[in-house]
This record gives structure tokens, sequence and C-alpha cells, in this order.
């Protein structure tokens, strides 16, 4: 994993295994998921992009790895509790794709909160071509993007689809050309990372948390959220910069 701060607040996390379309090994999840534990509690970081190159997001979990594992090898991996560590970092996400993001790649970019994917990215779930199916949220998380059909068309042929078409199913936020697809992610970054932090924490949480609850539940959840903000720095200081009239100077407190 490479690890830069190209702008203030914004750190990018770039998967780097080349020679294997950034297949998933044990090393890159458990690099992943310490780097990510340690960012949710440093204050400086804002923002988090995850990336591959130009060929892979991620091709899916690390197939020769798994190959000959028996089921308590596989539970003794304890892939989920890696996975944790992704689904509960709590600052804003987003995933800029390009090329294959298949398997555990694409269920790592539907863990984002935002998804800039390039024209000639390729999505899909491919697991049930190798005789199993997702197992990091990818049959509750797709269904939830793109709905009942899509997903199963998906899920039970394995077929890939493009960023355009990722974008018109709801995959993707934004499609744009494969050699923008960084510095899109990145200008995204740089706005959001400029925001009211904690705000922007509530919101992802309350989207998240929200989607699995009944409405007056998720509604009371918003309300509470909503009143908690009117004791930060930056919910007085966004309304005093809108009345004088000038931009406002978040602190993330
Ligand atoms: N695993 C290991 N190696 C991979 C790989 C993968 N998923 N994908 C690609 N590679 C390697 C290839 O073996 C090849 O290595 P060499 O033979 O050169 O040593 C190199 O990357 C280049 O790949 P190709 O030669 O195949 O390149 P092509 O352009 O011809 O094809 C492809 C690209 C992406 C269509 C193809 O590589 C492919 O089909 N890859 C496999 C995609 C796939 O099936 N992905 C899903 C894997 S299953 C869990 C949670 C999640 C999961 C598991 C457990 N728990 C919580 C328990 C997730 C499961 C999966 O993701």
């Amino acid at each position: 994993m490479i690890e830069e701060a190209p702008r203030p607040g914004v750190v990018l996390l770039r998967l780097n295994r080349p020679d294997a379309l950034n297949a998933l090994n044990m090393e890159i999840r458990r690099e992943l998921a310490e780097i990510l534990a340690r960012l949710v509690d440093d204050p400086a970081v804002r923002v988090v992009v995850v990336t591959g190159d130009d060929k892979a997001f991620a091709a899916g979990a690390d197939i020769k790895a798994m190959a000959e594992a028996s089921p308590t090898e596989m539970h003794r991996r304890g892939l989920h509790r890696l996975w944790a560590a992704v689904a509960e970092f709590r600052k804003p996400m987003i995933a800029a794709v390009r090329g294959f993001a298949l398997g555990g790649g694409c269920e790592l970019a539907l863990h984002a909160d935002i998804i800039v994917a390039g024209r000639g990215a390729k999505f899909g779930l491919p697991e049930v071509r190798v005789g199993i199916m997702p197992g990091a949220g990818g049959t509750q998380r797709l269904v939830r993007a793109v709905g009942k059909y899509k997903a199963m068309k998906l899920l039970m042929t394995g077929e890939q689809i493009d960023g355009e078409t990722a974008e018109r199913w709801g995959l993707a936020s934004e499609v744009v050309d494969d050699d923008a697809v960084l510095e899109r992610a990145l200008e995204l970054a740089t706005r959001i990372a400029a925001g009211p932090a904690v705000a922007l924490e509530h919101i992802k949480e309350t989207v998240l948390l929200g989607a699995d609850l009944p409405l007056q539940s998720a509604l009371a959840l918003e309300r509470r959220s909503f009143q908690l903000l009117f004791d930060t720095d930056d919910q007085r200081e966004g309304m005093a910069a809108f009345i004088e009239r000038r931009k406002p100077a978040f602190k993330g407190e």
C-alpha cells in the first residue's frame, strides 16, 4: 500500500500489487486495516481516497491464496475483522476506480461513500465463476445500490459492467475519462476536507445506519445528530460566515 498526502487533510491510499491486478492478499488487507485504524483517529486527516492503478482498482480476493483453504482456515484468517476497519471508518472515503473492481475489489469500492469511476472501469462480482459467492457485503451493499434485478444479474452471471453503466445504475457517483479519475476524486476530497468534519461524520453515520432502520427511527436518529451539531464551533462559524457574507473557515471542531 502506498500512502500519500496529496492535499491538505486528504490521504491517498494506492493498492500496490500490480503483478496480481491488486488482488487482496492477507498482507494488503492487514495493511489497509491498520492504516485506516490509524487515520480514523488522526484529526488532521479529513478524507481518504482509495485507488489502485490504471489496470485495476483490485481484481478481488487473492484466489491463489484461498484455493486450498478449509472452512476452519478461512475462519482463522478472520477476514471479517479486517473488513470491519473499512466498514467502521467514520470519515468520508472516496474510491477512485480505474480498471477492474471485481469481487472483493468491488466490495471495497462499495464501502466508499463516493465512487468516481473511469469510463473503462470494470465492476463485477464474479465469485460465482469460481464456485463461491461474495463474502464482504457484496450481496447486501450491491442490492442497496442498484436494486434487486440488476444486482442479481451481476451476482448470478459474474458479468462485468463498465464505468458508464455503473454510473447509470447508481453504482458510481460520477463517471469521467480514465485519466481524469484520480484528479476528480482528489478535487472532491479537497472540497470535502475543507468542510465541517463533525457534520460530515454525522452525515455518513446517519445515512448508513438510517438505511437499515424503520423510517421513524431513522428520522429520530437524524434529528438527534442534527441537534448535536449545534454543539460544534463549525456550526457557529458556518452560520456566522453566511450572515457576514464570507467563506466559512471550518476547523473540524
Ligand atoms: N487472485 C489472484 N491472482 C489474480 C487475481 C485474483 N483475484 N486476479 C488476477 N490475478 C493475477 C493473474 O493470476 C495473473 O497472474 P500471473 O498468472 O501473471 O502470475 C495476473 O494477475 C494478471 O491477470 P490475468 O493474466 O488474468 O489478466 P487478464 O487481463 O487476462 O484478466 C481478469 C483480468 C481480472 C479478468 C482476470 O485476472 C480475472 O478473472 N481475475 C479474477 C477475478 C475474480 O474472480 N475475482 C473475484 C475473486 S473472489 C471474504 C470476503 C471477500 C472475499 C472472500 C472472502 N471473507 C470475509 C471471508 C472475496 C472473494 C473474491 O473476491
